[in-house]
């Protein structure tokens, strides 16, 4: 099938059609801080160059889910299969009535008055994707200059990139002028131990940089057991331990390349308690840390 039909993958798994209600309810105004929204494709096309297709996952369904699984606020990240046309996603922020921030792909070219009317609908990132599966390369000195850009406008840096790729980037990473995001804890090997030299590695990496933050997301990426993803736990619980105020949790709904199984998001939320111990730590990774880095502008003291 030619990539300009834009029919889902055939061996695309549909995220959960009915996730269950958490027991675990998270603190007010917690904040799913990746997300994605696929189309539609009949007024969003996706992008030429993708390399999957995946079913539509709409603004509306988004919003119905944060509501459903009692989170307030989302960070909608650009995903590959929209390529550098943020539409979808700029469409979804106006649409939220301020409850969603945005992280664009964003090409060199770009303009300031694009830039600008980003910013005016809720854009505060951009992500620089370096798994291969998922984009083409693209040269380090374009995402240095669009870094330059961009950290001028006071927003931050998302990465994304697998934990074999780690050692290479460290020196391209430590260039970076702004916070720094790395996606699902850099993608550890769960098979291996905590102190396996390349999730020890990343630990030193965030220990060496206080500009870099974690994403203690996506256990149905990388567990190797599946639900309830208990192999995946303890590389969570050490990052909200060791780095409880540069840490972020999202659903990562709705779960593009998913080959093995698709998660219940209501079963994600429960985790959180397993990685997060304390009501303190809970607080700081759904709520704190995610409105000091997309909503700074607003107070949360006493909600
Ligand atoms: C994720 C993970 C994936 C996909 C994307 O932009 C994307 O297409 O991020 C993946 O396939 O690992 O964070 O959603």
């Amino acid at each position: 099938m030619s990539k300009d039909e834009q029919f889902m993958d055939a061996d695309w798994i549909p995220f959960h059609p009915n996730p269950r209600k958490p027991a675990y309810q998270p603190p007010a105004g917690a904040v799913d801080a990746h997300c994605h929204v696929f189309g539609p494709a009949k007024s969003f096309p996706f992008a030429p160059q993708r390399k999957y297709t995946p079913c539509d996952a709409s603004k509306a369904q988004l919003f119905a889910l944060r509501d459903h699984l009692g989170f307030s606020r989302n960070v909608i990240v650009q995903a590959s299969c929209h390529g550098r046309n943020n539409d979808a996603l700029i469409d979804a922020l106006l649409s939220s009535e301020g409850l969603a921030r945005g992280v664009a792909v964003i090409a060199p070219e770009i303009s300031d008055d694009e830039l600008n009317h980003m910013h005016d609908a809720g854009v505060r990132a951009v992500r620089f994707n370096f798994v291969k599966r998922l984009v083409d390369a693209t040269p380090r000195k374009v995402f240095l200059d669009i870094a330059e850009r961009i950290a001028r406008l006071g927003w931050h840096i998302v990465v994304y990139f697998e934990a074999a790729d780690l050692e290479e980037l460290i020196p391209f990473l430590k260039q970076l002028p702004t916070i720094v995001v790395v996606d699902h804890m850099g993608r550890p090997d769960v098979s291996k131990s905590l102190s396996d030299i390349d999730f020890q590695r990343f630990v030193r990496l965030m220990d060496e940089n206080e500009n870099i933050w974690t994403k203690v997301s996506c256990p149905e990426r990388l567990s190797n057991g599946g639900p309830p993803y208990s192999d995946v736990i303890p590389f969570s619980r050490l990052l909200v331990e060791r780095f409880s105020n540069r840490v972020l949790w999202g659903t990562d709904w709705p779960h593009p390349n998913m080959k093995s199984h698709m998660p219940d998001d209501g079963e994600l939320v429960d985790l959180i308690p397993q990685i997060a111990s304390t009501a303190q730590l809970q607080r700081a990774l759904l709520v704190d840390n995610p409105m000091r880095l997309y909503w700074p502008e607003t107070n949360t003291e006493g909600k």
